[in-house]
């Protein structure tokens, strides 16, 4: 019996370290020779390239990443005119416009808000989660009074051309999120999210994810966007990943901490970003068809990867060469 054990430890043993060496030829290991760009900066979407810059002042200031991450989706969250996140976003279908945020620094510490009315940052709340509080999740009512308490200001997140939106949806009623509605100019189904990774010049690594979630989601709806390891994931040792589209899919296979274990493995940004998006397609095949879901990576070694169900998923990225870069997602549907 024992025997048979020690040659199962070791017969497995084999077969992870072969996997490991072909990946290592291939250039896809982490641990490779390859330069180490640091800082650097990457978030989803086109309107990453706008946050990416207001975190680059942080980290080429020689900050620190989480604070990069926090100041980087502060801008999206105060735009009215990103229907998705923050001030401005879309309402669920009672007409409440209510927030998910996370954030995770390099020493695993991660604090979250979710279903949080009128606070116009809620990636702020969800930091003072982490630092002042011994819980990592506050939602609701107990977040809003949790942001109160602590000299946040309580403001009406509702604009005139959401509640208009809102008002026009209700005459058909019908929840169907729209594929990359993200990127659509004027677009009226507007769901996006912001997910944003960085390293400093320390090579620390922090991560930060907000949403108003899906529009017109049940009122209570939680996406993946708050919880780690789904819409979030930073390991200060491999990497982070972050994921954006139809949050219930990214629950159901813990997305974003996939992708960083795929990684720790050995994967590229890019290939954990796009095995994650095929367990997703593998479980659900029919539903993966009328989705998008998108995953976002990077490494210790600062390289970065994404990969999405849809064509049309975008990233921005921005270091001390290029500061307002964004680039096109690979996608298992072209
Ligand atoms: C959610 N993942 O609430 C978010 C929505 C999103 O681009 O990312 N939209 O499910």
């Amino acid at each position: 019996m024992f025997n048979r054990r020690l040659f199962l430890k070791i017969s497995a043993f084999s077969a992870t370290f072969l996997a490991l060496d072909k990946k290592k030829a291939a250039g896809m290991l982490p641990f490779n020779n390859k330069k180490i760009v640091k800082p650097i900066v990457i978030s989803t979407w086109n309107f990453g390239v706008a946050a990416n810059k207001a975190a680059w002042e942080v980290l080429s200031a020689g900050g620190r990443a989480l604070d990069a991450v926090e100041k980087g989706v502060h801008v999206p969250e105060a735009d009215p005119e990103n229907h998705s996140v923050g001030y401005g976003g879309f309402p669920d279908r009672d007409g409440k416009v209510t927030l998910d945020a996370c954030i995770m620094d390099e020493a695993g510490n991660c604090g979250s808000v979710a279903g949080l009315e009128y606070i116009k940052h809620p990636i702020s709340v969800a930091r003072m989660v982490m630092e002042k509080t011994p819980h990592v999740f506050l939602v609701g009512n107990g977040a809003l009074q949790f942001a109160m308490e602590n000299g946040f200001k309580k403001e009406n997140l509702l604009t005139e051309s959401s509640e208009k939106a809102w008002k026009e949806w209700l005459k058909t009623a019908k929840y169907s999120p729209v594929i990359n509605i993200e990127n659509m100019p004027g677009n009226q189904y507007n769901h996006d999210t912001i997910g944003m990774l960085a390293i400093d010049a320390k090579g620390n690594i922090s991560g930060a994810c907000t949403t108003s979630g899906m529009a017109y989601k049940l009122h209570g709806r939680i996406g993946d966007s708050p919880i780690i390891g789904a819409g979030l994931y930073i390991d200060n040792e491999i990497g982070g990943a972050t994921s954006t589209g139809v949050g219930e899919e990214v629950i159901r296979n813990v997305g974003s901490f996939l992708v960083v274990e795929l990684m720790r493995q050995g994967y590229s940004p890019e290939e954990a970003c796009k095995e994650a998006v095929m367990r997703i397609i593998r479980k659900k095949p029919e539903t993966a068809k009328q989705i998008q879901v998108g995953f976002l990576a990077i490494n210790k070694q600062g390289e970065y990867g994404a990969y999405a169900i849809q064509k049309g998923f975008t990233f921005a990225v921005c270091n001390e060469q290029q500061k307002d870069l964004l680039i096109p997602g690979k996608s298992h549907f072209s």
